[in-house]
């Protein structure tokens, strides 16, 4: 596997950087998670604009401009002759001491990874997720903000861990105020009597590009969208619970705190965004030539 580090294309074995990355020594730096389908890689402008913003939100330089970010993500998807891919673009503050100081850093790292994807059993997708509300709350807002896609996931991992020992893949996390913010590593929507809604990001949530495009995409398809604040009982008494993201792109929910969600399957919303999403996902994007 090739791997982009540095400015330039390296063997995977080559690719390491200093135990004195900030990255590393303090999660300081900025991340996204990015799909290839068909040798286009899906959203690559919005996902890039987003790493900019979050790196901005933390005082980051990224030393290349997002033209040559995007390249530099389509050319390490050629070099590994990727055409169903998921692709992990990593910028953290780079080599410095010990000590929290982000200006004794020398200069941002960049790193690409451009894999295989590992996806969520096909089971799960015909049959729907069951998810709890962890005791973990999403970031206050004035502390991490949630809208960074930032290293320091260990809010997130946190929630994992009580999701996992609950025996749930996923869960359902709550900001300070016990309003709905997300999954751990998803967006969470509600669909009651035919209008589709979310938490605003201000709740909490980071503004994932699936949760955008699906809002998108069924307002396009005739349905009202709406982002409102929501607390645990509008997900208990829905019709329809799902999940958006990268990863995972539109996974239905079945099951919330031991309360079934409608009819305990799939709704037929959900399956119409699901369709609507991966002709989407299969006719749109940046080409990998
Ligand atoms: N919320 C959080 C907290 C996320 O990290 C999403 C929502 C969905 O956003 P997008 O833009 O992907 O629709 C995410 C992003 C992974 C991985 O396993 C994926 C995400 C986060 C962390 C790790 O590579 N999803």
């Amino acid at each position: 596997m090739k791997i982009f580090l540095s400015g330039k294309l390296v063997d995977e074995k080559d690719a390491v950087v200093s135990v004195f990355d900030h990255g590393l020594l303090y999660g300081d730096g900025v991340f996204e998670g990015i799909r290839s389908y068909n040798g286009r890689v899906f959203l690559l402008e919005e996902h890039i604009d987003r790493l900019y913003d979050s790196a901005q939100a933390i005082a980051l330089k990224i030393p290349m401009t997002k033209k040559e970010m995007s390249q530099a993500v389509v050319e390490t998807c050629k070099a590994n002759d990727l055409a169903d891919g998921y692709i992990r673009l990593v910028v953290t503050r780079g080599k410095g001491t010990l000590g929290l100081n982000p200006y004794l850093c020398d200069k941002a790292e960049i790193i690409i990874i451009a894999a295989a994807i590992k996806l969520y059993p096909r089971e799960l997708y015909d049959n729907g997720l069951k998810i709890v509300t962890v005791g973990n709350i999403r970031n206050h807002p004035e502390a991490i903000n949630p809208r960074i896609k930032s290293l320091n996931y260990l809010n997130n991992v946190m929630a994992k861990i009580e999701a996992i020992n609950a025996g749930c893949m996923e869960c359902l996390m709550l900001n300070h105020k016990g309003e709905v913010a997300e999954a751990s590593g998803d967006n969470v929507f509600v669909i009651k009597n035919g209008v589709i809604t979310t938490p605003p990001s201000s709740c909490g949530a980071l503004e994932g590009l699936t949760r955008n495009k699906v809002m998108e995409l069924a307002r396009a398809a005739g349905y009202e969208v709406r982002e409102v604040p929501m607390a645990r009982y509008d997900l208990y008494v829905a019709d329809e619970v799902f999940l958006t993201g990268t990863a995972a792109e539109i996974i239905s929910v079945v099951d919330v705190d031991k309360r079934e969600i409608g009819d305990g399957k799939p709704g037929a919303i959900t399956n119409q965004l699901a369709k609507l999403y991966h002709d989407a996902v299969n006719s749109e994007g940046t080409l990998i030539a």
